[in-house]
């Protein structure tokens, strides 16, 4: 490609189309206005204007989750970055590549207190995989170029470029790089092929062998090859959260998700394996429980792109350094012949522990019991939908009782557990994906946190059901003040409440107000059909706990029950 002469912000449009980018989320403000001038003279891809920097990121966020792709939002300086950093914190904890164009004041006002200015690299080094302060004309091209190859090889992550406004219109030659070369940073795809030898002996060996899956399993697009994996060894297996779909869930060898609100099975099974083949998961502390007691009587294998989070948490015996699917093939490929009795009574030993406490609840005529309320929608979506959670009670609940099927069919906040996510990153889900429907189930403390992105749903004619499980409370804090603070229900009652109905129509959307079965139907079929954004406000049980619960710092085996 011949050199051309462009000034930076032509540049980062000409990086996003070189990049395949097709939509783009953000806020502009001064800071960044030369950008935003050029994507009014793009037609590229699309800009969505949120209503607020931090629905920007989780729209480019939940749009990354869905696709697998990159997301890119563009926010200007100061309270724009600001606003930006707990989505910035949200897509970093769980891995989510994103690049973020933020708009700086001039070079020479850094450093002098000018309006709108905030140390945007300082603020976000903890929260990004990496940052970029551009501070020449010449460096912007390979910059570009860099953010976006961090963002997504290795662990994916978000990328921060902080661009000064007097950088984005001045010219330089332009001569996008083709490749990245980083001396510091080159992360290892391949697995040591003498220790997937081991661990496949190990495998063969072991008498209570259990695959525990994580995010890294969508992530690293593993899923295929790890069910051929199930398939072939019959091995029980169970996941995090994050690895909702990776294994579907009617697969007879699925445990279900291990940790606080795992099925008995699934925790049973982590504390008596003797051999527990981590793929892509990181021994968060809601899933070890006491980690002195996690996994006692195994020998751990752990399989991760990032060698930073092997040994971290948990001793390990067998490190993998490597990206999981290339991993998973390998494993599969030395495997050749696998004994399935060998394991017949550990898989009959987990076969009583989930029939002895199925996952359940007890379901009522008076009141709408959110159990209820997930499996019906279950029922009627299945894989039609993808489905994005808030944060609380109503995201284990969705985990729980909603048929997960395929990967990346469930889009929440796991590391960070941020409320507030749903609305935005349903948003960004609908965009990628725009022949599914994107559902995001909230909570009535949750939905308020970004409420404002309703205005982005009407103006951008994106159809996001939203469906409030409102239980007047916020709910899960509420489940441990019950627990753990003699029901001292300091600042969790939510009952003062605007009319939800009225506020969506406000806004130009539509509302149903549900407060029955019969009732919960008629209105998320009249959603389905509308066309635009909507929300049911679900009354439900304002009591129910989610249960099982492993109380936070317990061992796994120590489960409350009912
Ligand atoms: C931004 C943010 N602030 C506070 C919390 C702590 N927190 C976790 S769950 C929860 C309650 C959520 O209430 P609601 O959205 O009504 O959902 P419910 O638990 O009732 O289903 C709170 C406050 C959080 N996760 N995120």
């Amino acid at each position: 490609m011949p050199t051309k002469r462009l000034n930076g912000s032509e540049m980062v449009i000409e990086a996003l189309r070189s990049e395949g980018v097709k939509v783009i989320f953000g806020y502009p403000g001064g800071a960044v206005l030369n950008v935003y001038d050029e994507i009014y003279k793009q037609n590229y891809f699309k800009h969505i204007l949120t209503r607020h920097e931090q629905g920007a990121i989780h729209a480019a966020d939940g749009y990354a989750r869905a696709s697998g792709e990159v997301g890119v939002a563009v926010i200007t300086s100061g309270p724009g970055f600001t606003n930006a950093v707990t989505g910035i914190a949200t897509a970093y904890t769980d891995s989510i590549p994103l690049v973020i164009i933020s708009g700086q004041v001039p070079i020479v006002q850094i450093g002098t207190d000018a309006f709108q200015e905030i140390d945007a690299v300082g603020i976000s080094r903890p929260c990004t995989k990496h940052n970029f302060l551009v501070k020449s004309i010449e460096e912007l091209p390979r910059i570009l170029k860099e953010a976006f190859y961090i963002a997504k090889s290795g662990r994916p992550g978000p990328v921060l470029v902080d661009l000064p406004k007097d950088i984005s219109a001045t010219y330089g030659d332009f001569d996008y790089p083709s490749e990245v070369s980083l001396r510091t940073y080159k992360p290892t795809t391949k697995g040591n092929s003498r220790q997937i030898k081991k661990v496949v002996q190990a495998l063969k060996e072991a008498k209570k062998p259990l695959f525990y899956i994580g995010g890294g399993a969508v992530i690293s697009g593993a899923s295929e090859a790890i069910r051929k994996l199930v398939d072939k060894t019959h091995i029980p297996a169970l996941e995090t959260l994050m690895a909702k779909g990776v294994i579907p869930h009617k697969h007879p060898c699925l445990l279900g998700m291990v940790g606080m609100h795992g099925t008995y099975a699934a925790n049973m099974a982590m504390q008596e394996c003797d051999l527990l083949i981590c793929l892509g998961a990181r021994f968060d502390d809601r899933v070890t429980g006491k980690v002195s007691e996690f996994a006692k009587f195994a020998k751990i294998v752990h399989i991760d792109i990032d060698p930073s989070s092997i040994g971290k948490i948990i001793d390990v015996h067998f490190p993998i350094v490597g990206d999981l699917k290339s991993v998973c093939e390998d494993i599969l490929e030395c495997l050749e012949e696998y004994d399935i009795s060998s394991i017949e009574q550990w898989r009959e030993l987990l076969a009583k522990y989930a029939h002895m406490h199925p996952l359940g609840y007890k379901d009522s005529d008076e009141v709408l019991k959110p159990q209820w309320v997930i499996q019906k929608i279950g029922e009627i979506l299945g894989e039609k939908a993808v489905v994005v959670t808030d944060v609380g009670q109503h995201q284990m609940w969705t985990a729980q009782f909603y048929p997960f099927s395929f990967p990346r069919q469930l889009i929440t906040s796991g590391g960070l557990g941020t409320m507030g996510f749903g609305l935005p990153a349903a948003m960004g889900v609908k965009n990628a994906k725009e022949d599914k429907i994107a559902l995001n189930i909230t909570g009535d403390g949750s939905i308020l946190m970004n409420i404002q992105e309703l205005m982005t749903c009407v103006e951008e004619k994106i159809p996001v059901i939203n469906v409030i499980l409102n239980n007047n409370y916020l709910g899960m804090v509420r489940q441990w003040q019950s627990f753990f603070y003699e029901s001292r229900f300091s600042h969790t009652d939510l009952s003062l409440q605007p009319d939800f109905v009225k506020l969506i129509e406000a806004f130009g959307g539509k509302g149903y107000r549900v407060e029955t079965k019969e009732g919960f139907e008629e209105a998320f079929n009249k959603a389905l059909e509308s066309g635009v954004v909507c929300m049911l406000d679900v009354l439900i049980d304002r009591m129910e706990h989610v249960l099982p619960m492993v109380p936070g710092g317990a061992a796994l085996n120590k489960m409350i029950l009912e």
